[in-house]
């Protein structure tokens, strides 16, 4: 059997999830009329502390909605060099909202309140006025890491200071929440946005939520169906998003010991790996791709993310046994 490490979104919605898909009560989402998708929306807004949820496709629309909904054409936005919506979303953040980035260059992916402060210029005829702030919680390509809780609070505190709006990227925010046992409504008091996937970790085939006030969301929906997001029968996805958000934020935890367990092993046959918060595993070594190749042949997928980086995501599909595989197959390589 392969093990698929190649990243949290490959899980496969269980027998128990499907079954909830299969009898979920559905309606015209579009007419608001969809109860699975009313419920999952006001589940995720009390989750997140928050006025409000809309249902989306992806997170790359989570992200999108909030970037058109907090911008005007010409802005500047504000995000860390490695976070998704830069890296990740096609350029949409330019295409569909008109507006540029500025990036702020850390090691680890996490930003601080005087990184945000020394990236913001004054206010000057020339300069494109900075308007967005962009947080990613955990970091993806920072190695997984998780946002002090005062970090966080710094960060929505000088964005206020400065006019700034703030959207949080909690793609991955239940790992943060299970690895510092701070509840998600704190994590996300002062953003005026946050999204969340439940396609990732918590094993929905579909979907992620985006929350904020009453006023944002309703024309976050309005955006929503400008870009073809409008949903009808939703409700069999929402599902599966009620049933993950029930029965599978605790176990994230085990996700978590897995990719200990799997970064003590790879270091053991030698490899540098950096010691992950979550689920996130990068091994660094000097040819990636061929090392991506060498583990694929001993059933072992995982995505070489630079020429000298490897990129292991642990799961809901993966056991102590596809953990014990994987090590052993490093352990061929390093023969
Ligand atoms: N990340 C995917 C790939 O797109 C890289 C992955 O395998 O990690 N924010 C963050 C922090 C993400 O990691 C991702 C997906 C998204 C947003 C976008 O979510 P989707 O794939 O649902 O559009």
């Amino acid at each position: 059997m392969v093990v698929d490490l190649r990243s949290d979104t490959v899980t496969k919605p269980t027998a128990a999830m499907r079954h909830a898909m299969a009898h979920a009560e559905v309606g015209d989402d579009v007419f608001g009329d969809d109860p699975t998708v009313n419920a999952l929306e006001a589940k995720a807004a009390e989750l997140a502390g928050k006025e409000a949820a809309l249902f989306v496709t992806s997170g790359t629309m989570a992200n999108q909605i909030a970037i058109r909904l907090h911008t005007q054409p010409g802005d500047e936005i504000l995000m860390e060099a490695k976070a998704h919506p830069y890296n990740y979303e096609a350029g949409a953040a330019a295409a569909i909202s008109g507006v540029q980035t500025r990036l702020i260059v850390t090691e680890d992916g996490l930003l601080t309140a005087e990184h945000v402060r020394s990236a913001i210029r004054p206010e000057n005829v020339h300069f494109a006025p900075a308007t967005l702030l962009c947080v990613e919680d955990t970091t993806n390509r920072g190695g997984g890491g998780v946002y002090p809780k005062a970090r966080l609070a710094a960060l929505t505190a000088t964005a206020a200071e400065l006019g700034l709006k703030t959207h949080l990227d909690g793609a991955r925010v239940f790992n943060a929440v299970v690895a510092s046992g701070i509840a998600l409504h704190r994590r996300l008091e002062g953003f005026d946005t946050a999204c969340f996937c439940l396609s990732k970790g918590l094993g929905a085939p579909v979907g992620s939520l985006l929350v904020g006030s009453a006023a944002d969301m309703a024309r976050a929906r309005r955006i929503r169906k400008m870009m073809g997001g409008g949903m009808r029968q939703a409700g069999i996805l929402a599902a599966a998003g009620l049933y993950a958000l029930e029965h599978h934020v605790h176990r994230l935890a085990d996700d978590h010991r897995r990719a200990r367990m799997l970064a003590e092993g790879i270091e053991g046959h030698g490899f540098t790996v950096r010691a992950p918060e979550t689920n996130i595993v990068y091994v660094s070594l000097p040819n990636a791709a061929a090392a991506q190749e060498a583990l694929a042949e001993h059933g072992v997928r995982c995505i070489a993310v630079a020429a000298d980086s490897l990129r292991l995501v642990t799961h809901l599909d993966v056991d102590d046994g596809g953990i014990a595989r994987t090590i052993d197959a490093f352990g061929a390589l390093a023969r």
